[in-house]
């Protein structure tokens, strides 16, 4: 299946379909024609072929082979060289030691990331499928570092966060039905331009602006003006950063008084309001939760609060939360108070209404499924039952033993012994980053596959290189884009680069688990077999089923789409007592028997107003917004073409608000320190009216470069944001992480500005 160098090849990625040519030098690449509006993403892949920033080769930390002294982790130590035969059986050795030493339950494979929109070549379902044939099971995570307050709430009080978040409120019934959306969080076009599996169209944009034309009002709660896109004619609702639960029970308390709400929804569908309304009236605190209380929290006058809550119960009224306002401290509570106020406006299961979460958040959401089923790797069984949340890695690694509480359960900390990464970086996911460097200096050894050399490869101790997603084949596919995508191999891998599936292949052979791993499929083998499935449910349903080989030449295959009906909240809607809510009560649960049976005091039985514990002070006056960046997917090819055009001096942008800026001698393009008592990195200051003032914005994914031989807490010379995160979990309940906003104090960089090394390759031994 090799491609001849002159040939257009299709492919996908989690940022869009395309066409793609390689030159001998770069990649061209051409949108996906029925696009219509490709990611800027797309030019990252340009030059990041042939950087120096990719694995080569695989390689040995010499530290950890001169094991005779254990010595710690840094950044700076040396690397060796090592054919592939004589790593793998390195490695083999090194894994079987493991389990016969300490068994499955001392590796954690968790191995969090995006990795690439290839079904098969998918590095997460590769580790987890080899991690269960060669030690029968692992140490797991669950939940996501997207939703990991909301996955939890969500079947709690309403239903799955798929179900929510994917087969809702379409796009479609926005353009069409909706007069009023109140946006908490926004929904800024940039996170609609990525979607995990890839997406072929781009369709928020236009949906906003014929929704806009039609005379629909968007409001746009967030702290930065370009949260919504222009086209939606938003109207920017700038509360303090962290407040929205006040203003929606200020929103749900003018509902409530003056009569504008829907009771008989509430009586019908939900239960447990009669014990929020007490909360919300301030029946035994005294503190009514009206717009007066909740002027001062969020920073608006109670008259606009008051003129906003009036508005909702006209027309059709959308209510969506954003994922970012969950990945905060107690950010089970907006997700949980955005649903309680929509459904106090009794609209939930209409079409352009009700609630919503994370619409607009990224390009699955707003869609239609699809009606037939994708491909998938299965990845076996695990046979070992200890899993951590995703965002507690570090506690896990620090904290061998200890007790833990989540959803319910009490739970025990595993003593990790080897970490198995691949198609993650959480020197770019994990908050508190010089927390994180001692976390991971616990374990004994650290494997990562990577296609690059992340800070999370600089850290490991076997490193092995991965091919990139445009030098295989593969299938690219998302449960909600009506589009297969034959992902053809453009260009041969670079220097000795494998694929994680061939690599992993090579490793059970040693390990006696080949059969079991490949079950004696060659790659192109997996392919035609995992395409199978979708055939068949096409031809089942008489729709166009070509053969493997007949999609493979086309490139590309449409499948049908489920009905735009709604999903379940909508079937709910219809008859409540035949499609019950799958929670405990069958209904929208305002008050939780469950929760209250938990007992947390951080995460009360109804939705409340729970201020961060670590609030803007004198010390620490402004608050970071850590959000998703618009020049890359996380940190994936942030040595790509389009993030580095968006650099100033090689480092990451930081957007702050004039009047903070002025007031510390800062102007547009100076290198300014931003720091907190956990950490400090450089960042490019941008000044911009379109950030709140108090304010500022440092997007994620600017590769970790800690500063040379500092030692405890060393500058990030880069802008990586997560060295001045907090690394708590949102509450007892969900311990999702809190990665999007943390409070620091921001200056004019003074010293000499030290050389970007993040994408040089470590030094060689
Ligand atoms: N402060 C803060 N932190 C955050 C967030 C935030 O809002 N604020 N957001 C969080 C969220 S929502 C998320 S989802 C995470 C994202 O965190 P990650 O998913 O860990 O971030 P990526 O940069 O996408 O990492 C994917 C890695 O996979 C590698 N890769 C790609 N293809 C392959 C392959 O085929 N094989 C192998 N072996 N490797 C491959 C890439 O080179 C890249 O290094 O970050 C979280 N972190
Ligand atoms: N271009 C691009 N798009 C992406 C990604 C990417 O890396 N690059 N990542 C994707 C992934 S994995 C995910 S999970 C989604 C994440 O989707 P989100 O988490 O929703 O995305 P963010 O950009 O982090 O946050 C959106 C906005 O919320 C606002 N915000 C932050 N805190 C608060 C708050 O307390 N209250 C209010 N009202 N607003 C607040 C910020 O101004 C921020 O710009 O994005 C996806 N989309
Ligand atoms: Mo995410």
């Amino acid at each position: 299946m090799d491609q001849a160098a002159d040939d257009w090849v299709p492919h996908s990625a989690h940022w869009g379909a395309f066409s793609a040519r390689w030159n001998g030098a770069t990649l061209d690449v051409t949108p996906y024609a029925g696009d219509p509006a490709p990611s800027p993403l797309l030019q990252n892949f340009s030059n990041a072929m042939r950087h120096k920033a990719r694995i080569l080769r695989p390689m040995v930390r010499k530290a950890w082979l001169d094991r005779r002294a254990r010595s710690e982790r840094t950044f700076d130590q040396k690397f060796v060289a090592c054919p592939w035969d004589e790593v793998l059986d390195l490695l083999a050795g090194e894994l079987s030691r493991i389990k016969t030493e300490h068994g499955g339950a001392a590796v954690y494979g968790g191995s969090y990331g995006w990795s690439s929109a290839g079904r098969f070549h998918h590095a997460q379902s590769q580790v987890h499928r080899f991690l269960n044939m060669a030690f029968g099971g692992y140490v797991r995570s669950v939940n996501s570092y997207s939703a990991g307050a909301s996955a939890v709430i969500l079947p709690h009080i309403m239903g799955g966060y798929e179900a929510i978040s994917r087969h809702n409120v379409t796009w479609d019934q926005v353009a069409e039905h909706s007069d009023t959306v109140l946006a908490f969080g926004g929904m800024a076009v940039k996170n609609s331009d990525v979607a995990s599996g890839g997406v072929s169209r781009h369709i928020e944009r236009a949906a906003m602006q014929r929704a806009a034309r039609r005379g629909a009002i968007f409001y746009n709660v967030a702290p930065l003006r370009d949260d919504m896109p222009e086209e939606a004619g938003g109207r920017w609702v700038p509360i303090k950063v962290g407040t929205d639960v006040a203003l929606m029970l200020a929103l749900a308390h003018t509902l409530l008084v003056e009569n504008l709400w829907d009771s008989g929804f509430v009586a019908r569908y939900c239960t447990g309001f009669e014990i929020f309304e007490r909360y919300l009236l301030g029946r035994d605190d005294s503190i009514p939760k009206d717009a007066a209380w909740a002027a001062n929290v969020v920073g608006l006058p109670a008259t606009a609060i008051v003129d906003l809550a009036r508005r909702l119960p006209r027309g059709r009224t959308l209510i969506t939360v954003s994922h970012s306002l969950q990945r905060a401290q107690y950010g089970e509570q907006p997700v949980w108070m955005g649903a309680v106020l929509a459904a106090m406006l009794g609209q939930i299961g209409l079409p352009g209404g009700g609630y919503h979460y994370a619409l607009g958040a990224l390009g699955h959401t707003g869609r239609r499924p699809n009606a037939v089923p994708i491909p998938t790797l299965p990845q076996g069984k695990n046979g070992v039952a200890d899993f951590i949340p995703v965002g507690r890695v570090a506690d896990m690694l620090l904290h061998p033993g200890e007790r833990f509480d989540y959803n319910g359960r009490a739970m025990r900390y595993p003593d990790i012994k080897l970490v198995y990464w691949a198609g993650g970086n959480p020197f770019h996911h994990h908050q508190d980053i010089n927390r994180l460097r001692r976390a991971f200096n616990v374990p004994q050894t650290i494997v990562v596959h990577e296609s690059a050399w992340t800070p999370m490869a600089k850290f490991a101790d076997i490193v092995l290189p991965a091919t990139m997603t445009l030098e295989r084949d593969d299938i690219g596919a998302a449960a909600t884009d009506p589009r297969l995508v034959a992902m053809r191999k453009a260009v041969d891998p670079i220097g000795e680069a494998r694929d994680d599936f061939d690599i992993f292949a090579d490793l059970s052979r040693r390990l006696g688990v080949e059969q079991a791993f490949t079950e004696g499929r060659s790659s192109r083998q997996w392919l035609t077999h995992l395409y199978e499935p979708t055939r068949r449910a096409l031809l089942d349903a008489g729709w166009d089923a070509p053969d493997f080989e007949a999609f493979w030449r086309r490139g590309e295959l449409e499948l049908p789409s489920a009905p735009d009906d709604g999903g379940f909240l909508s079937a709910f809607r219809n008859d409540p007592v035949g499609k019950k809510l799958p929670t405990p009560s069958g209904k929208i649960e305002i008050y939780s028997k469950a929760i209250a049976g938990f007992g947390y005091d951080d995460c009360p039985p109804h939705p409340a107003w729970l201020p961060s514990t670590e609030p803007p002070d004198v010390r620490h006056p402004l608050t970071l917004i850590a959000n998703q960046p618009a020049t890359r997917l996380h940190s994936q090819l942030d040595f790509g073409a389009y993030s580095q055009s968006k650099k100033i001096a090689g480092r990451e942008p930081v957007r702050l608000h004039p009047a903070d800026a002025s007031r510390r001698g800062i102007k547009n393009g100076d290198i300014v320190r931003l720091f907190n008592d956990r950490g400090a990195c450089l960042a490019a200051a941008t000044l911009s009216h379109d950030v709140m003032q108090g304010v500022v914005q440092l997007s994620t994914g600017a590769w970790y470069d800690p500063e040379v031989g500092a030692a405890d807490r060393p500058l990030c010379v880069h802008g990586n944001p997560n060295v001045l995160t907090r690394d708590i979990g949102t509450s007892r309940l969900a311990q999702g992480c809190c990665g999007q906003v943390t409070v620091v104090e921001c200056e004019k960089y003074q010293g000499t500005l030290p050389p970007i090394r993040a994408f040089d390759p470590p030094e060689q031994a």
